[in-house]
């Protein structure tokens, strides 16, 4: 079985470890395919950082930091701090010492032509996250997030002023607190989907939409030019997981995101903002957790069928469990 990943980083990468588990038990031979968001890919002391796609690969591959979800496992943060200590900025983000390696090796390969596609399947070749890690796109397609000037500056008639600043800062300096006018993705209307990413797409027998942000995660994803039309057209079903449980994220800061797109943060509404396939929408089937269950008469309502199950990603086996429900959603859809 081909199964095709649309997935940002902590709540993804979660989700990818139980669908593993869950293969393995009950459709052993399938593979995944992984499309991984590039829109918070970061220079950071002439360094390229793709926090999500590190955070896949680390996680998968048996590297992460269990602790924060993010990183190495056993880091240090020495050269961040020496550099600090030069007063040289940003000091805001979190660069690891073990992390640096692998964005020192990133950045020589890029510097010397490669694509970001054939350096991430090259990192890979060390973590062997069994699973195949596509970039969204091998072009740059970076988030940027319009706020009010921090410093308070404001026009002249008294005005805050505007500017963008990268979505890192703004969600790791500013916890996402600065309120966000607009997600700004720099590049994208010249990006290109990476190589097979749109067959991933089109050639899968099930994709998943897991419980990562929907706004700068998966929704970047769907921004690359090409790539939501492969997923509007597909054959696969299209099974999504609610990352909002009972009005609240369950991990990040996704509800500020939904905010700055007039979104409310329930699970329903999500939903409406995927949409159903029927009406040119992403959703066959919208998996809420049972908090939710009195949404899922809402949501059926939208054309998009919906089952409230258990989706706290407590552990692995959890995650297994949500990834059953995801396999089961599919299978009641492939026989229909
Ligand atoms: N998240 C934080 O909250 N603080 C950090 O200092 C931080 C550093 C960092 C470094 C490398 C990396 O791959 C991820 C890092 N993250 C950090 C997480 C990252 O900002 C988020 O995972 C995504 O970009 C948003 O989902």
């Amino acid at each position: 079985m081909q199964i095709t990943v649309l997935a940002g980083g902590i709540g993804g990468s979660r989700f990818l470890r139980g669908l593993q588990r869950a293969l393995e038990q009950h459709r052993p031979g399938s593979e995944i395919t992984v499309i991984g968001n590039t829109g918070d890919d970061i220079w950071i002391h002439g360094l390229r950082v793709c926090p999500d796609l590190d955070t896949v690969m680390y996680t998968l591959g048996g590297g992460i930091s269990a602790e924060r979800g993010w990183g190495r496992e056993n880091e240090t943060f020495t050269v961040k701090d020496e550099l600090a200590a030069y007063g040289v900025e940003p000091t805001w983000f979190g660069l690891g010492d073990r992390d640096i390696a692998t964005h020192l090796i990133r950045t020589q390969s890029l510097q010397a032509g490669y694509t970001l596609s054939q350096v991430t399947q090259a990192l890979c070749e060390r973590w062997q996250p069994g699973v195949r890690l596509l970039p969204m796109s091998d072009d740059r397609a970076e988030t940027h997030v319009v706020v009010d000037d921090p410093t308070g500056a404001t026009a002249p008639d008294g005005t805050p002023l505007r500017t963008a600043i990268h979505f890192q800062e703004w969600w790791i300096r500013y916890r996402a607190g600065l309120p966000a006018h607009e997600f700004i993705l720099v590049g994208v209307d010249t990006a290109r989907p990476g190589p097979d990413v749109i067959a991933a797409i089109s050639e899968a027998d099930l994709v998943i939409l897991p419980p990562s942000n929907p706004i700068v995660s998966v929704g970047t994803i769907l921004q690359v030019p090409g790539i939501a039309e492969a997923l509007r057209s597909t054959p696969a079903p299209v099974i999504g997981v609610s990352p909002i449980v009972g009005g609240a994220p369950v991990r990040g800061m996704a509800d500020a995101c939904l905010r700055t797109i007039g979104l409310e943060t329930t699970a329903a509404a999500v939903a409406g903002h995927y949409g159903p396939r029927s009406e040119g929408g992403f959703l066959d089937v919208w998996l809420m957790d049972t908090a939710d269950v009195d949404a899922v008469d809402a949501v059926t309502a939208l054309g998009i069928s919906a089952r409230a199950v258990p989706t706290m990603m407590t552990d692995i086996d959890a995650a297994a469990d949500l990834a059953r429900e995801c396999l089961a959603a599919g299978d009641s859809l492939a026989r229909a």
